[in-house]
């Protein structure tokens, strides 16, 4: 593609200014509230969006109820066929949503297209789930009885996704959501709508092909009021939402106090450990792909190297002449590694992190400087930075959403390690590097890591869409994506049927009359 604009025209896609989209039809908004989106890599206007109003968005979720009314009824390998096709039209326009993604998002074109890829990765778990949604049979105390339990639909599920991943969290909830038989009303950030908007171009003509009813595949764009409303709306039975703590804290408040199902993906504070028993050349390629790839916004990326003393200054030296030399600029070129942060914000975050973490004692050792010059006149492009620190700082306690890297020294054996890596209140992904298996089963052992992901001589980021995803504690616990994370999806109905021609009571109970 030689400009935005083909991507866009490839896509279908010729006006941007929607507000929803019920999968067949689009609104274009009637609240007044407009947004402009410019890309993170050069500054320039790519699209105008309209934030859906209170009243579109009770439009949005009429339809989605209508249409799960139907939709449920499907059998799911059936859904999954749809979701197959959609797995096809990915497939076909890989380059070009990548290409936008890279664009709107400013994650470099590999990462961009890796994202699509874990779309395609989703769909074609679900088509296979889509067969097999089993529950267990259970034998029964009583006489000609038989027990099992089934998952049924659930009904509208909300999807709140963030800007790191614009597209890929939507499909890992969206297809799983969709072979399980409901619907769903998706809420891109506010950030990159463009990329959702492209999504529903890529799946409607797939939607009109297969007669699926108009509100199974959902999209509305909208900000924080829109998240907060769906949140409490008891109309929604189940919120997946992926973003930070204090966004997931408001969410699983407000459904909890409804009693509805929340599905919480919030931040990490990921580490990797290195013992004196670490592959060095492994470690180190993992350590800077975890720290500076997407820039430091993924909620898997590393933040915490653990580094045994033994071998602390040798790692400090390489990554120290690995940095300066990391190319960063326009994410669409193929030599980049480093794009920019999403916005000038991100960019105020990360400075005002290093300058605290600087007061509370830590050593800026490279990077931290926002780069200047024609090529990064949109003041986004950042050096990645690598600060000496202590686990305990205030700064180094938190999800700073920037590439930076805090070196951490540990002098004993692999159990104080794993209590650095602990002590941290987020709990999403974890790893470490060593070839001893002492070591590495301690780590992955009921007293080791306590994150949802605990990867050996892995980096912290770059999951497989087949196991399930997600972390605790102030990660949010929720688990998407792949391994059987489909239960959340649905509600369980346990049958007991009676075949015989007696009516013994459970727990041998007697009640004559
Ligand atoms: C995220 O950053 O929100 O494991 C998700 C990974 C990716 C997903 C990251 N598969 O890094």
């Amino acid at each position: 593609y030689h400009t935005i604009s083909d991507v866009l025209s490839s896509l279908g896609i010729q006006e941007t200014n929607a507000a929803y989209s019920t999968g067949l039809n689009w609104g274009t908004g009637n609240s007044g509230q407009t947004r402009a989106i410019h890309s993170p890599t050069n500054g320039k206007l790519i699209a105008q969006v309209t934030m859906a109003s209170e009243q579109e968005y009770d439009q949005v979720i009429t339809t989605a109820q209508q249409a799960f009314l139907e939709w449920r009824t499907w059998p799911s390998p059936k859904r999954g066929e749809v979701v197959r096709q959609i797995g096809q039209k990915l497939r076909e326009h890989k380059r070009a949503l990548g290409t936008l993604v890279s664009y709107e998002m400013g994650k470099i074109m590999q990462e961009g297209l890796g994202e699509v890829q874990e779309m395609i990765d989703i769909c074609d778990f679900a088509v296979g789930l889509s067969r097999q949604l089993h529950g267990y049979t259970m034998h029964s105390e009583r006489p000609t009885h038989r027990m099992y339990e089934q998952y049924h639909p659930l009904g509208i599920v909300g999807v709140i996704s963030a800007f790191n991943f614009p597209v890929a969290v939507w499909s890992w909830n969206a297809m799983l959501a969709a072979i399980c038989g409901d619907v769903v009303v998706w809420k891109p950030s506010e950030k990159t709508p463009l990329t959702a908007v492209a999504c529903q171009h890529i799946i409607q003509e797939v939607l009109k092909q297969n007669h699926v009813p108009e509100g199974v595949f959902n999209m509305i764009i909208g900000d924080a009021t829109i998240g907060s409303r769906m949140a409490h709306d008891e109309r929604v039975p189940l919120i997946s939402a992926t973003g930070s703590t204090r966004m997931g804290k408001k969410v699983g408040e407000a459904v909890g106090a409804r009693l509805g199902k929340s599905l919480l993906e919030l931040g990490g504070n990921n580490a990797i450990i290195l013992t004196q028993n670490a592959d060095l050349e492994m470690a180190l390629r993992a350590v800077v792909f975890g720290a500076v790839g997407t820039a430091g916004q993924r909620c898997t990326s590393t933040r915490r190297l653990i580094i045994h003393d033994s071998i602390y200054d040798e790692v400090k030296e390489r990554l120290l002449k690995i940095y300066p030399k990391l190319p960063i600029g326009d994410p669409l070129k193929e030599e980049i590694l480093v794009g920019p942060l999403i916005d000038k914000d991100a960019v105020s975050a990360f400075l005002k992190a290093l300058d605290e973490v600087q007061k509370e004692g830590g050593k800026l050792l490279t990077g931290g400087t926002v780069l200047k010059g024609e090529e990064f006149a949109t003041g986004t492009y950042v050096t990645p930075a690598i600060v000496e620190a202590q686990n305990h700082y205030h700064m180094v306690q938190e999800e700073t959403f920037a590439p930076i890297l805090y070196l951490i020294k540990y002098s004993g054996e692999v159990e104080e390690a794993i209590a650095i890596q602990n002590g941290v209140r987020q709990g999403l992904s974890s790893s470490i590097f060593s070839t001893n298996l002492l070591e590495t089963e301690a780590f992955l052992s009921h007293w080791g890591s306590d994150c949802g992901i605990a990867n050996v001589n892995i980096g912290t980021s770059g999951a497989e869409i087949g196991g399930a995803f997600g972390g605790e504690k102030d990660t949010g616990g929720g688990r998407e994506s792949g391994s059987d994370a489909w239960r959340f999806y649905m509600r369980r109905q346990t049958n007991t049927i009676n075949f015989g021609r007696e009516l013994p009571l459970a727990q041998g109970i007697r009640f004559e009359f």
